[in-house]
């Protein structure tokens, strides 16, 4: 990706920040979204499970994107660029099956142009395996739990956990590696939503964590999506 420190014609604003993630202040219907995302549960893909890192139990079913069968990042599907990818994303066919969650995306979630939406399955006894995502330092895509197991863990790489009571919305800093643990007899659910563009309450709501949390960061611009 290409980075501007002053914003140039059609590019988006990153935050670049040491922080590991931002804690949003967004208000989520998570319980109600949990019950959309477990009645669709015989929908969900298997997650990653080809990779070389043995994740067990780590399932996806995206709401938006390229299709229900492609959860991935665009370079997993031949495509030039994420740009390319994005022309063909669209809401999926279980999107009718889920109202309150596409309600919220569409009239609550600071953005007017998604990219890929997705909810996650880490099934009970299943575990993420520590993995870096990004080489960029910038919390962008946004995690919300909505159910989240007591003895449920985000753990980091320096070995820190993360608080993330059902309800809470991280920015992500995915270029730290990080890893989760299901120890509990309990699925755990989650959205992540990616977006492809920086609304003003966007970037508000960024500042605000940013300040909130004292940490550093500044925006730079890039006509290349996250
Ligand atoms: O919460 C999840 O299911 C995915 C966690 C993860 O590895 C990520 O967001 O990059
Ligand atoms: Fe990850």
């Amino acid at each position: 990706m290409q980075f501007n420190t002053e914003p140039i014609p059609d590019a988006r604003a990153y935050m670049w920040t040491q922080a590991k993630c931002l804690k949003l202040d967004l208000s989520v219907p998570h319980e109600a979204m949990a019950g959309e995302a477990r009645a669709l549960r015989d929908r969900f893909i298997p997650y990653r499970n080809q990779d070389s890192y043995g994740h067990q139990g780590w399932y996806s079913l995206p709401l938006f994107g390229l299709s229900l069968d492609k959860p991935m990042s665009w370079d997993a599907y031949g495509y030039a660029n994420a740009n390319e990818a994005a022309k063909d994303f669209d809401w999926t066919s279980v999107a009718k099956h889920c109202p309150i969650t596409v309600n919220w995306l569409k009239t609550q979630f600071p953005s007017n142009k998604l990219g890929r939406v997705r909810f996650m399955l880490l099934e009970a006894g299943g575990f993420i395996a520590p993995h870096i995502d990004s080489p960029y330092s910038i919390p962008d895509p946004v995690n919300i739990a909505l159910t989240n197991p007591q003895d449920c863990v985000w753990q980091w790489g320096d070995g820190t956990t993360l608080d993330f009571p059902p309800g809470t919305a991280y920015a992500m800093n995915i270029s730290y590696e990080h890893s989760i643990y299901n120890r509990s007899n309990e699925d755990r659910y989650h959205l992540i939503v990616h977006h492809h563009d920086s609304t003003e309450e966007w970037k508000q709501l960024m500042t605000t964590a940013l300040e909130k949390q004292d940490e550093e960061g500044y925006f730079y611009y890039s006509t290349d999506l996250y």
